[in-house]
């Protein structure tokens, strides 16, 4: 097992994305749950860089298909270089969200240290959506609705050019799973496109194992593996404190063998914590469950097995 033991905790603090105002204060709330002793716990090394800066946000309706394109661009800026920063340092980053909108700016960052540093990229986005709207498609126009389709090239200039590249990944390194909520237009983009989804149908019949075992199944040793963990992905039952809640998600069990799984390829390099809203949340349970799913992440129930 080679995780990588030095981490950086990366706090942004912004729901600029969202439909639901809170996420906001997921880095603090992650912070109160124990994410930086429970990390130590394992033998971690960590750095807390504190939490980013960005503009406030300004509560208006969407221009063009897009809610608060402008400051959306600022905040994943800002995520863009810290994260590259910490990959450039031989760290392992995880950004505290914040709404997913910001996993463009992270996961481009990793794309470009993949790209400088000769290493394959793969992703997985554990989320109840797809996120793999436009400013076509999109019923909203909130913008954590879009960071996918961005990060392959599908969005506005100003978000797609972010990293440098475009588009800063292939839909082919991405596997997503626990869908659950796609819309009409976004489902017919991903077909197109050809994302390889597990959805929580194919969960139901084939299980949580099955799922893992195909979505792991190409990484080898030269591979950088990305998890952007939304955690509306985990069933409301468990996981009350986001913003947008969809019922039938994956239970305590099948998370737990989902970031089990991720732990035992060894090759987990960065992750994000997304969409998690303390406004919504009942006594912080829902961070306190996001740190105790991050620690089976980093291996904590591998000694049992092993
Ligand atoms: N698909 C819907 C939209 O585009 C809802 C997107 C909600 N996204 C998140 N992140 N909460 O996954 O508006
Ligand atoms: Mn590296
Ligand atoms: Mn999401
Ligand atoms: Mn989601």
């Amino acid at each position: 097992m080679t995780l990588l033991r030095s981490i950086s905790l990366i706090g942004a603090p912004t729901d600029i994305g969202a439909g639901a105002r809170g996420a906001s204060m997921g880095p603090e709330a992650m912070r109160v749950a124990g994410i930086g002793e429970a990390l130590r716990a394992r033998g971690c090394e960590v750095q807390d860089r504190g939490n980013l800066a960005g503009p406030s946000n300004p509560w208006q309706p969407p221009v063009d298909g897009y809610r608060h394109l402008a400051e959306v661009v600022a905040w994943n800026q800002a995520v863009h270089e810290a994260v590259y920063t910490e990959l450039r340092d031989g760290r392992l980053p995880i950004l505290l969200g914040g709404d997913h909108c910001l996993g463009l700016g992270s996961i481009s960052a990793v794309a470009r240290h993949c790209r400088e540093a000769g290493k394959k990229l793969r992703i997985l986005w554990l989320d109840a959506h797809a996120d793999f709207n436009t400013s076509e498609l999109t019923p909203s126009g909130n913008i954590h609705g879009m960071p996918v389709a961005c990060l392959c090239g599908f969005g506005p200039k100003e978000l797609v050019e972010i990293g440098g590249q475009v588009p800063a990944i292939n839909p082919k390194w991405i596997r997503q799973i626990g869908i659950r909520s796609v819309d009409e237009g976004e489902k017919r983009f991903v077909h197109e496109q050809d994302l390889e989804v597990f959805d929580m149908r194919y969960i139901d019949e084939m299980g949580m194992r099955h799922a893992m075992e195909l979505a792991l199944a190409t990484l080898d040793a030269n591979t950088h593996l990305h998890v952007s963990f939304d955690v509306d992905f985990l069933d409301p039952d468990i996981a009350p404190g986001v913003g947008t809640t969809i019922p039938g998600g994956p239970t305590y069990r099948e998370a737990q063998l989902c970031m089990e799984m991720i732990a035992d390829t060894g090759r987990m390099a960065s992750l994000d914590v997304m969409e998690l809203n303390p406004a919504l949340d009942v006594r912080n349970k829902t961070a306190l469950l996001a740190v105790d799913l991050i620690e089976s992440l980093f291996g904590k129930s591998t000694l049992m097995r092993k």
